[in-house]
């Protein structure tokens, strides 16, 4: 950016909820989200630029306190200048008391993406670039729900057809031989040489997880995710010494210093942190120094257009996850090349589709 230019100052921050249809349900091994609930984020500032970013409130429930609470934080921002790094560490003080885990994480988690979008649109140029990194396509794996050959056809196929070289696919959603029988099927759909992860959603107990994977050893799979509660860094660490297949982590960590603890415990062979509640691009490169330090191949959790950014500046990036939630209301949704993603410009590369957001508006 223009070392001359001057600050670009917040106006207004102002959010609004939706409801977007999915190209096809996210299936747990506990929940079914059919829509994402989502909360748009508008950061209106001088010289006419407005940075965007969206948070996923997992349940509609949470997306009116989500929305009260960003409008709460306007008039902490208003007249600020956009400095989302100058901004954490006023945050990181004025809610020390309260604590910043839950959906205060979200929300300014959120408000740091739209930040950064705001200063690379400033700049016209993508936020990749403004943290030093390239814009070259980034390898992703495609990420299913639980794999029901019924209730799924053809997803697997459409995986190979976009070109992925990975997918994953939820499990744990009854005894250990759906499980088996699945991996076995996707195994015989994608072939040999896609990368196949499974995905716990911290379904088991400690022992559990330890006798599941045991089974699941027999197949070459690239990583096993959150067996077991994700806050129980310990359990998982043991579950990881136990088990001959990598543990994956990450989405459940809130800021830099989880990532930390979790990297101290020998939680997880890996990491994949969520960019809503990891505290934006600007929590991320904390953890993307932790994860070089500790020798952690990072993917990403969701969030695909603002993470394919973080993942380029990423040293030790390795994968993006693709399950696009926020397409349908994009004006130009990201689209997968030869399973590939490329950070796309100016800022994060988001602007609303106001037709589809009109339509979806909770
Ligand atoms: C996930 C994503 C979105 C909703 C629920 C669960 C997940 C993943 O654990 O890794 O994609
Ligand atoms: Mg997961």
């Amino acid at each position: 950016m223009n070392p001359m230019s001057p600050p670009l100052v917040v106006q207004e921050l102002r959010a609004r909820a939706v409801m977007a249809p999915l190209p096809r349900p996210i299936t747990t091994s506990s929940v079914s989200i059919p829509n994402a609930p989502l909360v748009l984020i508008d950061l209106i500032c001088d010289h006419g630029i407005t940075g965007q970013a969206y948070i996923f409130g997992y349940t509609k429930l949470a997306l009116r306190p989500l929305v009260q609470l960003i409008d709460n934080l306007s008039d902490l921002v208003k007249g600020e200048e956009v400095a989302p790094v100058v901004l954490a560490q006023k945050f990181d003080k004025t809610f020390c008391l309260l604590g910043k885990q839950g959906l205060l994480g979200m929300a300014l988690s959120g408000l740091d993406m739209a930040m950064w979008d705001a200063l690379g649109k400033a700049a016209n140029a993508p936020v990749a670039r403004l943290l030093g990194a390239d814009c070259e396509p980034i390898a992703c794996y495609d990420s299913h729900g639980l794999f029901n050959a019924a209730s799924s056809p053809g997803h697997l196929e459409q995986s190979l057809k976009l070109g992925f070289k990975a997918v994953k696919f939820k499990v744990g959603g009854g005894p250990v031989q759906v499980d088996i029988d699945a991996i076995r099927s996707v195994r015989e759909i994608v072939g040999d040489d896609v990368r196949i992860m499974v995905d716990y959603n911290q379904s088991l107990t400690v022992p559990e997880a330890i006798e599941r994977i045991r089974h699941l050893e027999q197949f070459d799979l690239y990583w096993v995710e959150e067996p077991v509660r994700a806050e129980d860094l310990d359990g998982h660490a043991v579950v990881r010494s136990a088990s001959a297949i990598s543990i994956q982590t990450g989405e459940n960590w809130w800021f830099a210093r989880d990532a930390a603890k979790a990297f101290a415990a020998g939680a997880s062979d890996f990491a994949m942190p969520d960019i809503m509640k990891i505290g934006g691009v600007s929590g991320w490169l904390q953890v993307a120094a932790l994860a070089e330090a500790a020798s952690k191949p990072v993917s990403s959790h969701l969030f695909i257009e603002a993470s394919t950014h973080a993942l380029a500046a990423t040293t030790c990036c390795d994968m993006v996850e693709y399950l696009d939630v926020a397409g349908a209301v994009l004006a130009q949704p990201y689209k997968v090349s030869n399973g590939m993603l490329a950070p796309k410009g100016p800022g994060l590369g988001l602007a609303w589709n106001e037709q589809a957001v009109e339509e979806h508006l909770v």
